[in-house]
């Protein structure tokens, strides 16, 4: 099915959209009949959303003394696989991430060379769709600048991340467009509250997407890939929650 938005969506959406048009993206962005046309990945119209919501825009950040007490866990507290935990055992000294897909120089980084690139770091409020927000600070390269060393192919249009952590036997996973991916914002963090990263939050590395709800910030990150479509990832819909339980591939706050 396609959910291309046709004229008489729009016609019958348009008092949502005149007022968008008039006041931003926030309303729109909350009624869930049109978030629901709008962001479910492959198939959305990106044209439209690209006119409708500033995506270049900076999430707000913090000061240090508004960074919670207490950053909780969610989902995968320890993927506790005997590789993981064997890699943990060695302070991840023989961990590598692979950048590969459609990209012109694959690339298998260490964590030392990761944590020599240039890095950003940012206070950001974490929102999780299970009802909790926490505020917390974030250091490591820009994920752009990976994607500029590998060298993003012309067809590629996603970039998928493969975790360590298994649900059901499979590892957990998420996608973003370009966008997002070359948006400053947006890093794999290897720090966090000015100290390693923990197992917890996703150790070594963890991607900070900032514009995004909690589920797009995949942990325990093992493999980036630019692909061409979401078609052949998972079950299609871009991500482990976007296949199970029908959350929005495109999760913008
Ligand atoms: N690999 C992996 N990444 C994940 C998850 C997970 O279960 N596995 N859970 C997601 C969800 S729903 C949230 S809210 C955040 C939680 O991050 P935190 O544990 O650092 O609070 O991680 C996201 N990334
Ligand atoms: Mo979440």
């Amino acid at each position: 099915m396609s959910s291309l938005i046709t004229r008489r969506a729009l016609v019958t959406g348009g008092a949502v959209t005149a007022g968008l048009l008039l006041s931003g993206c926030d309303r729109v962005a909350q009624n869930p009949g049109f978030r629901k046309i709008l962001l479910s990945g492959d198939a959305m119209n990106q044209g439209l959303q690209r006119a409708l919501t500033n995506r270049g825009a900076l999430a707000p950040e913090f000061r240090p003394d508004q960074m919670s007490p207490r950053f909780r866990t969610n989902g995968t507290a320890n993927p506790n696989t005997p590789s993981y935990n064997a890699m943990v055992a060695e302070n991840f000294a023989h961990w590598r991430l692979q950048v590969g897909g459609l990209v012109v120089r694959p690339l298998d980084l260490s964590l030392a060379q990761l944590r020599s690139m240039p890095a950003r770091s940012q206070i950001t409020r974490h929102d999780c769709v299970e009802g909790w927000s926490a505020i917390g600070k974030w250091q490591g390269p820009m994920l752009g600048t990976l994607l500029k060393l590998a060298g993003i192919r012309d067809a590629a249009r996603y970039i998928v991340f493969t975790c360590a952590d298994l649900y059901g036997g499979q590892p957990y996973y998420e996608s973003i467009d370009l966008i997002d991916a070359f948006h400053p914002q947006t890093i794999l963090a290897w720090a966090m509250n000015d100290t390693l990263l923990d197992v917890g939050h996703g150790a070594p590395i963890r991607l900070r997407v900032e514009r995004q709800l909690g589920y797009k910030h995949a942990k325990y990150v093992m493999r980036i890939d630019a692909v061409a479509s979401l078609a052949g990832i998972g079950l299609g819909k871009g991500g482990y929650w976007e296949d199970r339980v029908d959350y929005d591939w495109y999760a913008g706050i």
